[in-house]
């Protein structure tokens, strides 16, 4: 079942050509012909798709959030800035079918009353934008964005934005500072962007698979869509997969697929790479808690874990993660825990905006405490330090980045304290690649 990659590798897809010979733009069609704006909001609400940046946010709610005051513009923000490490999913699918995107940003904009939207691109990913302005000038020239849509009267105007080139700009708050032309500082919630978001009117920020989505919605109906996965986890849901498997790559999957079976069958993961076993797993990104092999095939209460938002959560922390973003980062036996989270520590201290003080101290003293560990200053009382900072960051900052930060730190002494120890009690030598680190 393929909602959004079923024609992704069709020669020329990338043209509206192909993409409306292959059934694009009926979905534009049957909303702006056939049905009202709250009509689209209703089969989003029905389908149950939660926002597939990383929150899971029910989409349908988010949008029936919206303020709707007189005589004040709306706003759609398309936030592709995606920059989570470990996930690449929304640059596939930008890059190989930019016209999905674009198709669903004219229904969502219909539906929410939006006459000018935005899709706010990583700024590295220059070339995506540029192919996603081919598009939206092809979409243009076929009537389906500009004055009077497909006659209909309704106007759109879609606006590509580089990026600021940080990761805290992909925070929908910092996201809107940044597309106003400021530096990308989070705000404060409340209140929420549907109240007050871009130039402080009624704004929805959603992410790139999100409202890729949507044209599938509207073709086939809500209750179809909520008819595919599992639970409260509808739909499909790409994942971008990486780490010590055989076949790393982006794959849609149906929401539920067993997570033993997404690292092993050849259809996915295709297993742990020769001569090798699996050993951790982050499912969600880089700021999601880090799971041990024993709780990443099955739940505490022993039942098999799913890739669903409901399942990898299952027991909250620490018995569980989070699906997060979908970036799956497989890691075998021969990772060092303590280096990889050395290395999202250092990378969460450089993006971290400064505005908060327990997120600007706290992320600095985690990479320099996690640094002494592995290069062999640390001391026993260090991993107790860290757990402390961790604490007191969580919770107590303006914008998710401080939990982003503090889960990993956290998670990763929770189910890996004794490398941390090993670390402190060996030499620098012995805990260097090709070391056989301690199991529990
Ligand atoms: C109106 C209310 N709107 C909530 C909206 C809110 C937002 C959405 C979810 O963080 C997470 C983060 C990363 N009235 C509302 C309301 N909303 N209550 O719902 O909000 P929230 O606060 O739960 O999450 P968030 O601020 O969107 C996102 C995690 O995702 N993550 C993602 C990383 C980065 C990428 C990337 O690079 N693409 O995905 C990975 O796990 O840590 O926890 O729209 O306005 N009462
Ligand atoms: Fe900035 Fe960190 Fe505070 Fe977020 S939590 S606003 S990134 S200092």
């Amino acid at each position: 079942m393929k909602i959004l990659t079923q024609h992704i590798n069709e020669p020329g897809i990338e043209t509206f050509d192909v993409y409306r010979k292959l059934g694009g733009y009926t979905a534009v069609e049957k909303a702006i012909k056939t049905m009202t704006p709250d009509e689209v909001v209703e089969e989003v609400k029905k389908s149950g798709v939660r926002g597939r940046g990383g929150a899971g946010f029910p989409m349908g709610m988010k949008w029936s959030f919206l303020a709707k005051p007189e005589g004040v513009p709306r706003y759609l923000v398309c936030n592709a800035d995606e920059s989570e490490p470990g996930t690449f999913k929304d640059h596939y699918l930008m890059k190989s079918i930019p016209h999905l995107l674009i198709e669903g940003m004219i229904v969502s904009s219909f539906a929410l009353g939006a006459n000018k939207s935005f899709i706010y691109v990583r700024g590295e990913l220059l070339y995506v934008i540029a192919i996603l302005e081919k598009a939206i000038a092809e979409a243009k020239a076929n009537g389906f964005l500009g004055k009077n849509i497909l006659g209909s009267g309704y106007d759109l105007e879609l606006v590509v934005q580089a990026g600021g080139g940080a990761y805290i700009c992909g925070e929908e708050t910092a996201l809107l500072e940044s597309l106003e032309g400021k530096r990308g500082n989070p705000r404060n919630k409340p209140p929420f962007p549907a109240v007050k978001g871009l130039y402080q009117c009624p704004t929805v920020v959603n992410n790139v698979e999100s409202i890729a989505n949507t044209p599938w919605i509207i073709n086939n109906g809500g209750d179809a869509y909520a008819a595919i996965g599992v639970g409260r986890s509808t739909g499909t849901k790409l994942i971008s997969a990486s780490g010590h498997i055989r076949k790393p790559g982006v794959y849609e999957i149906v929401l539920g697929v067993p997570v033993e079976e997404f690292i092993y069958s050849d259809e996915y993961c295709g297993g742990i790479r020769d001569g090798h076993y699996l050993k951790a797993l982050v499912a969600g990104g880089s700021s999601v808690p880090i799971l041990p092999a024993h709780l990443i095939t099955k739940t505490a209460n022993n039942e098999p874990r799913l890739m669903s938002y409901e399942s990898l959560s299952d027991g909250g922390f620490p018995t569980g993660t989070m699906l997060g973003s979908g970036g799956f980062i497989v890691f075998d036996e021969t990772a060092c825990i303590v280096k990889n989270t050395l290395n999202f520590a250092h990378f969460y201290r450089h993006e971290s905006c400064g505005q908060c003080s327990p997120c600007r101290e706290g992320t600095g003293w985690m990479e320099k405490i996690l640094h002494r560990i592995e290069h062999g200053t640390g001391t026993q009382s260090d991993i107790d330090l860290l757990v402390d900072v961790s604490k007191k960051i969580e919770g107590n900052t303006i914008c998710p980045l401080g939990d982003a930060a503090a889960w990993p730190v956290a998670s990763a002494i929770r189910h890996f304290r004794h490398e941390f120890e090993w670390h402190i009690t060996h030499p620098v030598e012995a805990t260097r690649p090709g070391a056989v680190y301690p199991t529990e």
